[in-house]
């Protein structure tokens, strides 16, 4: 068996070009994910599926502006555009992403009031999804991660699944930044120094 698995991160409408929360050069990865998804003989997808009227959605408080910080319970935490709604187009996979032999699909952000970067952790860094347990139960020491975005659920999945003991690589040419303020360069830096593997897939 191997021991090795790929995360394909959030590649969702509205992560992709025209959707609420695009991220520059998405749709440019899709090939490079494609080609990843069919090197690997286990394949593990994430979705971003947040209820309607998210914490983290600027629309859910008053006079909030999308990209602005706010305060929770758990911490600082960004203010989103709406997006990836349960059940809308803009929180179905793209079309164009081979997402067929993926063996398990994480859903995570479906608690209202905790935002969910990480496909292992909650933000308030406490409420696991499950996934370690999965993927150690099936014997995964490595794991490659790409999709989007990359300073954000892709940093944070590699950043816990390194705290978890997983060998992690990131297929940097295979996701895309949201980049506000600095967020590319201040997260690339964390993974190096976590010593997550900072990649390519061409
Ligand atoms: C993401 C912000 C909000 C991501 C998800 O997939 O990186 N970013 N929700
Ligand atoms: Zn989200």
């Amino acid at each position: 068996m191997s021991s090795e698995a790929l995360i394909v991160v959030d590649m969702q409408n509205d992560f992709c070009d025209g959707g609420a929360l695009a991220v520059p050069g998405a749709n440019a990865i899709v090939p490079l994910v494609n080609r990843l998804i069919g090197r690997f003989d286990h394949v593990v997808l994430t979705q971003d599926w947040h209820p309607g009227g998210h914490a983290s959605f600027a629309t859910s408080w008053p006079d909030a502006q999308p990209f602005s910080a706010a305060s929770f319970s758990y911490g600082p935490q960004t203010l989103w555009p709406a997006h990836c709604v349960q059940g809308t187009p803009g929180a179905e996979f793209h079309a164009d992403v081979n997402v067929i032999k993926a063996e398990l699909i994480v859903r995570k952000g479906f608690h209202a009031g905790i935002d969910s970067y990480s496909a292992f952790r909650e933000n308030d860094r406490i409420t696991r999804t499950g996934l370690d347990g999965y993927l150690k139960e099936r014997g995964f020491t490595r794991l490659v991660i790409c999709g989007l975005a990359l300073d954000y659920c892709v940093a944070w999945s590699a950043l816990d699944a390194r705290h978890a003991g997983f060998d992690v690589a990131v297929a940097v040419d295979g996701t895309a930044a949201i980049d506000l303020d600095g967020s590319r360069e201040k997260m690339l830096a964390e993974m190096r120094q976590a010593g997550v593997e900072l990649g390519v897939a061409a």
